[in-house]
């Protein structure tokens, strides 16, 4: 096979060299808790591109058969557009990049089962380092945080997924801020989503990506250059995206930049849900709050409520907001692979 070397920090890592930096001084160099897929090396090795998709969607939002559908069509369409995809998880104990069509399945099947997980950077040890109460290992669905580490080790830079999470409304008392947003900060993995669900507070979230240093725009297409940064199933939000693109090269340019100075900190760019599929913020503020009210009576914190909120509205608002979701993730992943192909073209 060959050797991988990590686009951003130019760590060669095979099975006998010495990992020369702190991003890669753990998890990579132990085969042991990581293992990258042989199409996904050779894919990174050769520059082609390669786009990461998270599993926390799969294991965590979705009932079995109706999320390996899913996961199962977006890999296709990474495929379809000139890709390589890399579904990122935890499964068996290990952190795994890039599954077979077997392993994928063993791991959004065990959704609901006591050895499942929700994955961010701080269980990645508890994950790995341990058995489940029923003596088998953990599987496990990494969160945004928690895909961008390992698409990270793995040397990928671009990863589409659905939506960001934020600092949640009510944060001055709860102090409930998704890792996501520090993971931002801290690795350098540009995320393609269609912004935050309006159920957390869009303008805390950005103040608080602008403290971390990410890179934050929005994808304007053909329209003019003053746009909302998306709230999810609306296009609109009410707050003005701090900067805008207007095509996938663009995305790429900024993306090079940024990586070539060597900054550690990542991007997001956000990709507004399709027109057709959009449902007005007024029509969506009801039921969010009831499912915020509900996760409060149930006492749903810390880990537990961005999953309890987001069945909470599913339920309340069934079908449609189920089809506005499978759509803006699936213009997401194909946005996100362009982005992958102008970047490697930027290079050659
Ligand atoms: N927002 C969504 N859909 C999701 C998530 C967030 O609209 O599936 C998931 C993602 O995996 C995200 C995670 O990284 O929830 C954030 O959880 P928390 O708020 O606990 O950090
Ligand atoms: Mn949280």
């Amino acid at each position: 096979t060959l050797p991988l070397v990590c686009r951003s920090c130019r760590f060669k890592w095979s099975a006998s060299s010495v990992p020369t930096r702190k991003a890669h001084r753990t998890i990579s160099s132990n085969r042991r808790y990581f293992q990258v897929s042989e199409e996904v090396q050779q894919a990174v090795a050769e520059r082609r591109p390669v786009v990461a998709l998270e599993s926390t969607i799969y294991t965590h939002g979705l009932p079995y058969p109706d999320n390996l559908a899913l996961a199962s069509r977006l890999e296709s369409l990474v495929r379809v557009n000139g890709g390589v995809p890399a579904t990122i998880g935890i499964l068996d104990g290990i952190a795994r990049v890039g599954l077979g069509a077997d392993e994928l399945v063993r791991l959004v099947s065990s959704a609901g089962q006591p050895n499942m997980m929700k994955i961010s950077r701080r269980d990645l040890g508890f994950a790995l380092g341990r058995r489940g109460p029923d003596g088998k290992a953990f599987n496990g669905g990494t969160t945004i945080a928690g895909t961008m580490i390992l698409a990270h080790e793995a040397g990928i830079r671009i990863f589409a997924t659905g939506g960001l999470g934020g600092v949640h409304r009510g944060a001055d008392q709860t102090m409930d801020i998704s890792a996501d947003l520090t993971e931002l900060g801290r690795t350098p993995v540009t995320v393609i989503s269609s912004g935050c669900k309006a159920f957390l507070d869009i303008p805390k979230t950005l103040e608080y990506l602008e403290t971390q240093g990410v890179a934050v725009a929005t994808f304007a297409d053909g329209r003019d250059g003053s746009i909302d940064f998306p709230a999810f199933w609306s296009r609109e939000s009410g707050v003005r995206s701090p900067a805008v693109l207007f095509d996938e090269l663009e995305a790429a340019k900024v993306i090079h930049a940024h990586l070539s100075l060597g900054l550690d900190s990542g991007l997001h760019f956000a990709n507004p849900i399709p027109e057709q599929y959009s449902i007005p913020q007024t029509q969506m503020e009801e039921a969010i709050g009831r499912a915020l009210e509900e996760a409060l009576a149930a006492g749903a914190t810390g880990a537990a409520s961005t999953p309890y909120i987001l069945t909470k509205i599913k339920d309340i608002t069934g079908s449609k907001s189920v089809t506005a979701n499978k759509a803006l993730v699936e213009a997401n992943v194909i946005r996100g692979t362009k982005v992958a192909v102008a970047l490697k073209e930027l290079e050659l």
